[in-house]
């Protein structure tokens, strides 16, 4: 799988001119629209062909169709739910499909039409394609009220019925994988199909991430393994949840943590894990577009002279679970699909 550099490249830079030219095309295609459209249309219209580049872009990149496959089916269910007619989608792309074929080579446009054809399919199929963050994600009836306490803005008691958990004795672990994920996942699924506002959203993320820290004292087991990991997310990833929560387990394993978030620059991670020299580290991206930035992180860390070659670098996220085999094809030593398997997988780097 060869990554293609100079066709990212192309594709992004289409970003600057192509939503506007398309959305231009669009209306010479179909007049009734330009009559009707509003000027927040119109905008949203021109982020989302720009929004399709990038993805078509990393997916180029990657050699990995699925990646561009699993968001057009996203984009359908997202679509879909505010009554877009999939109808006129099927034919942005198709505009999209020429004004692309005109400034690439033959070879590329051979490559981007694959691409293309297929999200075109995708888009009519009758079936509706359910993307995997919209899959149906079954909710404990704890996890359900949880949720329940969330969407109706009360914070206070979600949180007191975690900890009353807690101190009963149920594990941290066991809240994070079957309430905290899971109702993530939900949470996501009812913004996607327009049920939520951003504005629930971003409440019910950050009521959770507050009782995360108060769960913060019960993390520690207290057999230490003399063991240093670091986290961080690549630049422009502000999903963190996933990250944390991965080392909150390797915090629980009895290893040294060091979390640092969102949104981290390469350069900052570089200098960070010479000084800290830990065992491993971690790297979270859940936007797909988001992949070649963990490459180019990995990258750097490989060549800088004062990290050991030892050094284990895992990575995870959305788009490693979609693309088989992504992982190793940017160059770390491991992935896996959960925290509880991360443990697993850095064990299993460590005796290698
Ligand atoms: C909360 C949230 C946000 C918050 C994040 C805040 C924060 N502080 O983290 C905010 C509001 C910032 C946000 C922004 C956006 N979001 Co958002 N967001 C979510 C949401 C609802 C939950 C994410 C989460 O907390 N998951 C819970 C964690 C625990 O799960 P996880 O990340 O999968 O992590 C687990 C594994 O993947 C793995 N793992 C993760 N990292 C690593 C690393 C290693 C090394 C290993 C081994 C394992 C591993 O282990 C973790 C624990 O088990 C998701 C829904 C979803 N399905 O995830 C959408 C979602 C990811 N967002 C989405 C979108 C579209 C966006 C925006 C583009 C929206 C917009 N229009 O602006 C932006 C993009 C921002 C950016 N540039 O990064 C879409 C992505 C769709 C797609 N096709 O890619 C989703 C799927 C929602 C949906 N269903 O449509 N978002």
């Amino acid at each position: 799988m060869g990554k293609n550099d100079s066709l990212n490249k192309k594709l992004l830079d289409l970003k600057s001119t192509l939503p506007a030219t398309i959305l231009a095309d669009h209306f010479k295609l179909r007049p009734d629209m330009a009559q009707s459209y509003s000027l927040h249309q119109k905008e949203n219209f021109q982020k989302d062909v720009a929004w399709i580049l990038s993805f078509l872009a990393e997916a180029v990149w990657a050699g990995q169709p699925v990646l561009f496959e699993e968001f057009v089916s996203w984009l359908k269910t997202f679509l879909s739910s505010v009554r877009v007619p999939m109808k006129d989608v099927a034919e942005s792309f198709d505009l999209i499909k020429t004004r692309i074929n005109e400034v690439c080579s033959e070879e590329e446009n051979e490559l981007i039409n694959l691409f293309l054809t297929k999200a075109v399919i995708i888009l009519l199929t009758e079936d509706q394609v359910v993307s995997m963050p919209a899959m149906d994600n079954h909710l404990s009836p704890f996890a359900q009220n949880y949720l329940d306490y969330l969407l109706k803005g009360d914070r206070n008691s979600a949180l007191s019925l975690v900890l009353e958990d807690v101190k009963a004795g149920v594990p941290v672990k066991e809240i994070y994988v079957q309430v905290f994920q899971p109702v993530q996942y939900e949470i996501g699924r009812l913004w996607q199909t327009n049920k939520i506002s951003v504005a629930q959203e971003h409440f019910c993320t950050g009521a959770t991430q507050l009782v995360m820290s108060q769960l913060y004292p019960y993390l520690f087991t207290g057999e230490k393994k003399s063991k240093k990991m670091v986290t961080t997310c690549v630049p422009g990833e502000l999903h963190e949840m996933g990250a944390r929560m991965v080392t909150d387990f390797f915090e629980m394993q009895g290893w040294d943590t060091y979390y640092l978030g969102a949104n981290m620059p390469i350069e900052s991670v570089v200098r960070y894990l010479g000084e800290i020299k830990p065992q491993c580290l971690a790297i979270s991206a859940t936007m797909t577009f988001h992949v070649s930035a963990v490459e180019e992180m990995i990258r750097k860390i490989r060549s800088a002279p004062d990290i050991s070659p030892d050094l284990k670098i895992l990575v995870g996220g959305y788009p490693f679970k979609v693309a088989e085999g992504l992982w190793a094809s940017i160059g770390a030593d491991g992935y896996a699909p959960n925290a509880t398997e991360a443990i697993e997988m850095a064990n299993k780097l460590a005796t290698a």
